[in-house]
């Protein structure tokens, strides 16, 4: 029996790009039958974009639509409307990326959905909520500029600076898809469908929510102290950017380790937590500053921060990130090595856990993957490879109840 968490949930997979479809990925990990729909002949455009191999689905794609069937239907035509009805009526939840407005111009308003199936929970990712900007398209960095991450992110001397994690992207997909289990299990009670929003901005801004509360702080205080700004610099009337400095009351900072000359990513981020201040201080060889008073409590330390982590750089260059981490948490010193997507993709024990995985794919052969990074202990993930476009048009189409007959006529119309 399949008893993965969410088997038997039905998703039209209406999404494109990233945010959408790392949504529907997860979902689909967690055992929901996910059915993409795709504009025939072309699809979803990432199959084409970045491409590694010519003429091949690229890794864009493949990395984000893992577990899912692929069916193609023009939602323009009239035999491909009738399609999608059939479809919304199947399915549990429909989930959709597109620019705003763009449902409704395929004739798919809340409120046709809801007549044609009033159990159906629809999911969509729009950049932007309602207000000024709810019409714009939106991608990655933008989202991530609107959403407080850019003005926080990067040294204070330089230009705001966009993250390599997509928190955009797949920050909102994964806010999506906590709104849309949490709309299925309120179903259960309600017995009807729910509309999810998940803007991107506001995904972000859930993801910067540290830096809301350090605008607040700030306006108080004038400060903030674990900020690399203080006591020497100047603060303005909104939060600055903190370099590498620790998110919390924990200051931290990264440090250069052996190698660092031509290794771009020797070295290690450390946290000088206050419950293993002498530690630190017997490691790098300063025990005097366990009981001086200028550096033996967290408050006094906060006006040497930069001395502080100097001397404790001079230590770490002396060993290769690999080597301080072995000594420090032999500590219980919280510290961890810079590691390069390298490091990160021949990495035995993320192999082992699962969440790096290697899956088969028929045109392109072996790839790696991101597999799921949430472990259910009653429903592991299985990681399949992503499907070709249209690959289960006639599978779906037959579970539908559609004939040889019904295809050809739809085939003939361009419908799918
Ligand atoms: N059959 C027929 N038409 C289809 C179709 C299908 N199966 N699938 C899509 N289309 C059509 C849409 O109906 C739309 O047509 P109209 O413009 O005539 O209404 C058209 O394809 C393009 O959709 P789009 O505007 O969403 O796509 P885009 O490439 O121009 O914009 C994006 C992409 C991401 C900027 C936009 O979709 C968006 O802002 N989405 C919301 C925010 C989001 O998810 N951003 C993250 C993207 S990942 O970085």
């Amino acid at each position: 029996m399949d008893d993965k968490a969410l088997s038997g949930v039905r998703i039209l997979d209406f999404t494109h790009v990233q945010s959408g479809p790392t949504c529907t990925q997860l979902l689909a990990w967690f055992g929901a039958d996910v059915i993409k729909v795709e504009r025939p002949g072309e699809g979803d455009a990432t199959r084409g974009q970045l491409r590694d191999i010519p003429g091949v689905d690229s890794l864009y794609f493949t990395m984000l639509n893992h577990n899912k069937r692929s069916v193609t239907l023009n939602a323009k035509s009239r035999g491909g409307k009738q399609l999608l009805e059939s479809l919304i009526k199947h399915c549990d939840v429909l989930v959709e990326n597109f620019a705003p407005g763009a449902m409704e111009r395929m004739g798919l308003t809340w409120e046709r959905i809801h007549e044609l199936n009033p159990r159906m929970i629809v999911g969509s990712v729009k950049g932007f909520g309602p207000g000024r900007y709810e019409d714009c398209k939106v991608y990655e960095n933008v989202a991530q500029c609107a959403g407080g991450a850019a003005s926080t992110t990067g040294f204070d001397d330089g230009p705001p600076v966009v993250s390599g994690a997509q928190i955009g992207d797949s920050g909102t997909g994964l806010h999506l898809a906590l709104g849309i289990v949490t709309a299925l299990y309120h179903r259960t009670r309600s017995g009807r469908g729910q509309k999810v929003l998940a803007p991107m901005q506001d995904a972000v801004l859930n993801l910067c929510r540290v830096k809301l509360r350090d605008q607040q702080r700030l306006e108080r205080a004038h400060s903030l102290h674990e900020y690399p700004q203080y006591p020497d610099g100047k603060f303005g009337d909104a939060v600055p950017r903190a370099g590498n400095a620790s998110g919390g009351g924990q200051p931290g900072w990264i440090l250069r380790c052996k190698g660092w000359e031509t290794d771009p990513n020797a070295y290690i981020y450390f946290i000088t937590q206050a419950a293993v201040w002498p530690a630190v201080c017997k490691v790098i060889g300063e025990e005097e500053w366990i009981t001086d008073e200028a550096y033996a409590t967290p408050q006094a330390r906060l006006l040497h921060l930069k001395p502080i982590f100097a001397r404790i750089e001079q230590w770490t260059m002396s060993k290769t990130k690999f080597e301080a981490m072995e000594i420090l948490n032999q500590y219980d010193i919280p510290c961890g090595p810079i590691l390069s997507m390298k490091e990160i993709a021949e990495d035995p024990w993320l192999r082992q856990s699962g969440t790096v995985v290697e899956v088969e794919h028929p045109t392109r052969g072996r790839h790696l993957t991101v597999g799921n990074p949430i472990k259910l202990s009653d429903s592991p993930t299985e990681v399949t490879r992503a499907p070709l476009l249209g690959e289960h048009t006639e599978e779906v189409l037959l579970e539908l109840g559609y004939t040889a007959g019904d295809m050809k006529a739809l085939r003939d119309e361009g419908a799918i």
